[in-house]
């Protein structure tokens, strides 16, 4: 199902919710610089585990509200989007080829999940997203408590469409697998062959980089590629995964890993940023062998139809013209939210987004 990566070639070592009330108050950046935007208090972003049952209860109300609230957007529902869910699915489709492998991985996935946080607040949510600290349960995800069937988030894939269940019984999801949209189940399959390379040497390990250029790869390549292979979230695939909310359990995990990298060296990091803007045809995803036109083929992924190309942002906006992730680099959520640039998103606490790991 999921082929695997020429791992030697990058040398891996193999590899919230806040109160209402008395938020932190972060009068100046992460790097203790005055100036606006500031924020005026900063919401928790908190281990599943750590969130008392009600507030863990609310995030996957909001969730289910998100996955049953029909679509708004028309360019979006004219691709195949039924719910405002679908859109946000939709959304990584769309921009799947500029958005991985690529400097942007995680600015745009730290973004993606600020787009999910607008959308849980549409439905009334106004916590901060949980996030999973995968490293607690490498080796062994199927007993974690994020995977319990009904405290947590399903749990591994059942019956012939290996639906999850639990929260997001009944549900479906519209958009994907690839670039095709076909109703599913939230659908999974945990394998505890591969999630022990999300364990905590791994994440040091990844967070031992020098430079964002080497960072980001080490990442990518590791503790993200391999939860992603342990969890193989709506199908396995790497275009649609963030169908099964499980997604942005696990990219929460990952952006933490970016930030904990950026806190290390403050504020030279606020701003070091690298890495193409777009998918090497010749190369496609780092982690599969192949172009991209034959790693399409090998996945089953299908190609982007024409209308999706038409609405497929420009994945060089803002580099002037350049093939290098710059902090100009504009990132789109095709019309949820206002586009924002790297810049923006570079500190969690930089007034654009105001939240923190706790
Ligand atoms: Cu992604």
């Amino acid at each position: 199902m999921v082929r695997l990566l020429q791992l030697g070639a990058l040398g891996l070592a193999l590899c919230g919710v806040s109160s209402a009330v008395a938020l932190p108050q972060a009068e100046t950046d992460s790097a203790g610089r005055p100036g606006a935007p500031k924020c005026k208090g900063l919401t928790k972003r908190r281990e599943w585990r750590t969130i008392p049952r009600p507030e863990q209860k609310a995030y996957q109300n909001a969730v289910r509200c998100v996955m049953t609230k029909p679509a708004k957007l028309q360019k979006l529902k004219g691709l195949g989007a039924k719910t405002r869910w679908d859109e946000l699915v939709m959304m990584h489709q769309v921009l799947a080829l500029q958005i991985h492998s690529t400097g942007s991985f995680l600015p745009f996935h730290r973004y993606f999940m600020h787009v999910q946080e607008f959308l849980l607040g549409e439905c009334g949510y106004k916590g901060g997203l949980p996030y999973w600290n995968e490293a607690l349960d490498a080796g062994n995800f199927i007993a974690s408590p994020l995977l319990h069937p009904v405290t947590g988030f399903g749990g591994d894939g059942t019956g012939p469409g290996n639906c999850a269940g639990g929260p997001w019984a009944g549900l479906t999801v519209s958009v994907g697998p690839g670039f095709t949209n076909q109703p599913r189940c939230v659908n999974r399959k945990i394998n505890d062959v591969f999630s022990p390379f999300c364990g905590q040497s791994f994440v040091d390990d990844a967070l031992n980089h020098p430079t964002y250029e080497s960072a980001w790869l080490a990442i990518y390549m590791g503790p993200h590629l391999f939860g992603h292979i342990a969890l193989a979230m709506m199908d396995g695939n790497s275009i649609t995964s963030p169908g099964d909310p499980l997604f942005f359990m696990h990219h929460g995990f990952v952006d933490k890993m970016w930030w904990d990298w950026q806190a290390q060296g403050l504020p030279a990091r606020l701003s070091d940023i690298s890495g193409p803007n777009n998918m090497s045809p010749e190369i496609g995803f780092i982690e599969f062998n192949g172009t991209i036109a034959e790693e399409a083929a090998e996945q089953g992924w299908g190609s982007p139809s024409p209308a999706m190309l038409a609405i497929t942002p420009n994945p060089k906006a803002g580099d002037n013209g350049g093939n290098v992730t710059t902090l100009n680099h504009v990132m789109s959520s095709l019309g949820i939210i206002p586009d924002a640039t790297v810049r923006q998103v570079m500190d969690i606490k930089g007034g654009y987004l105001c939240y923190e790991y706790v």
